[in-house]
């Protein structure tokens, strides 16, 4: 071929440039002292309503209200309610960050951390951040992580993958019932009002949420992000968010120390995960039996989480945990380099690969949506 003719020397479009960036995940290259993470401290908050619209306050907020500790256990039917009294949100919308974004846009001017701060720091979800701490012990789920750089803020966005989204679309009834019962028991264990009882005769909207947003770092990493609440305890020893919340969740009654085994290797690390990044203190898991019924609970300090399984050589660490989201956050500052909310760098991972790098201009994978980055241009 003649020079200029072979038109397989152009670039495909989503290749980077120079060699392909990829970043290994197993858990041997991560371990090493724990890094510096900042206290979360609470910037903020909004809530979303039974319609899923954005309100600037902490209306949605519960209190924590568990039931008299007198005799016998709980004794909750988690399936009560199913599917009549059951308002599931619509899954098909994709909100993106854009409440996170509403809240950044109201608040960005009375931001602490001085001029600039925002430039440099990565915003996201909590939910997001709990993937990558989880990714080198995960081994069934993959995910994708849409980066977009603008004006110096790195704003980082999950993607379904298309196995999750056949996944999601093809959910099985029980596994539909079992998502509705974890709803159902933060109904059995939270009041609109504190002092008040909880009041399970209505329905479960899961539209409804309360998000704080938080201010932290992870090693030179400043972070802002926000993450749903279930509740506030108004007895916690401390009234500052993030240390008087609650987080619940529900699992199966165990009864072998292998299912306890078990629980402390994959629960256990998730929950840990999702609860250390928010600086939440302890979990209230309530324990179902076959009929779907909470006959216990436990409160399990999240920092005493790591416990569990310390001696266990089947175990998590959270130093690799956290390193490995540090070397992630560093391995995606490295990879954007230039300042564009139309440009999004997208990072995939499969179980038993590296992450993977790809480059994307505009639709479908640009999320920062107009209004904010008009707004933000000034
Ligand atoms: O659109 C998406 N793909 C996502 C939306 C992914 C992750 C989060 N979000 C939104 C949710 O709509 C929710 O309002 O962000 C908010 C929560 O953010 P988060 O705290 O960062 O998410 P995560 O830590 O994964 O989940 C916290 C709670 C969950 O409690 P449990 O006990 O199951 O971990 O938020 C709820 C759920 O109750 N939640 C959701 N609710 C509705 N839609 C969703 C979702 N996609 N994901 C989590
Ligand atoms: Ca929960």
């Amino acid at each position: 071929k003649r020079r200029g003719e072979n038109i397989e020397v152009a670039e495909p479009r989503n290749k980077l440039p120079g060699p392909a960036p990829s970043m290994p995940t197993d858990p041997a290259l991560y371990s090493g002292p724990f890094p510096f993470y900042r206290r979360p401290s609470e910037l903020g908050c909004f809530s979303l309503d039974a319609q899923r619209q954005y309100h600037g306050d902490a209306q949605a907020l519960r209190y924590y209200s568990p039931p008299p500790t007198n005799g016998q256990g709980p004794n909750f039917d988690l399936r009560d309610g199913y599917p009549d009294r059951y308002q599931p949100r619509d899954e098909e919308i994709r909100e993106g960050l854009d409440h996170l974004l509403r809240w950044l846009l109201d608040h960005r001017g009375q931001l602490e951390g001085g001029p600039g701060w925002l430039a440099g720091a990565i915003v996201t979800w909590r939910g997001h951040l709990t993937k990558l701490l989880t990714t080198p012990y995960e081994r069934q789920e993959g995910w994708q992580l849409a980066a977009s750089p603008f004006q110096g803020t790195l704003y980082l966005s999950e993607v379904e993958t298309p196995a999750a989204r056949a996944q999601r679309l093809a959910r099985p009834p029980l596994l539909r019932e079992l998502m509705y019962m974890g709803y159902k028991f933060e109904q059995y264990m939270c009041a609109d009002k504190p002092g008040s009882s909880p009041d399970p005769s209505g329905e479960v909207n899961t539209n409804v949420a309360f998000c704080s947003v938080l201010r932290s770092r992870l090693g030179n990493h400043p972070l802002l992000f926000s993450g749903e609440v279930d509740c506030i305890d108004p007895q916690a020893p401390s009234t500052q968010p993030p240390t008087c919340y609650v987080e619940l969740k529900t699992s199966k009654e165990m009864h072998s120390p292998g299912q306890w085994r078990s629980f402390y290797r994959h629960k256990l690390l998730k929950w840990w995960a999702q609860s250390f990044l928010l600086g939440i203190p302890n979990v209230v898991a309530g324990f179902r039996n076959p009929e779907g019924f909470i006959c216990s609970l436990k409160t399990f300090p999240t920092m005493e989480m790591f416990e569990y399984v310390r001696n266990d050589r089947d175990g998590w660490n959270p130093s690799v945990c956290m390193n490995f989201c540090a070397a992630f956050l560093s391995f995606a500052q490295n990879t954007v380099v230039q300042d564009d909310p139309r440009l999004v760098y997208l990072f995939s991972w499969e179980p038993g690969s590296p992450v993977t790098v790809s480059k994307h201009q505009d639709a479908p994978y640009a999320f920062l949506p107009t209004w904010y980055v008009e707004a933000v241009t000034q």
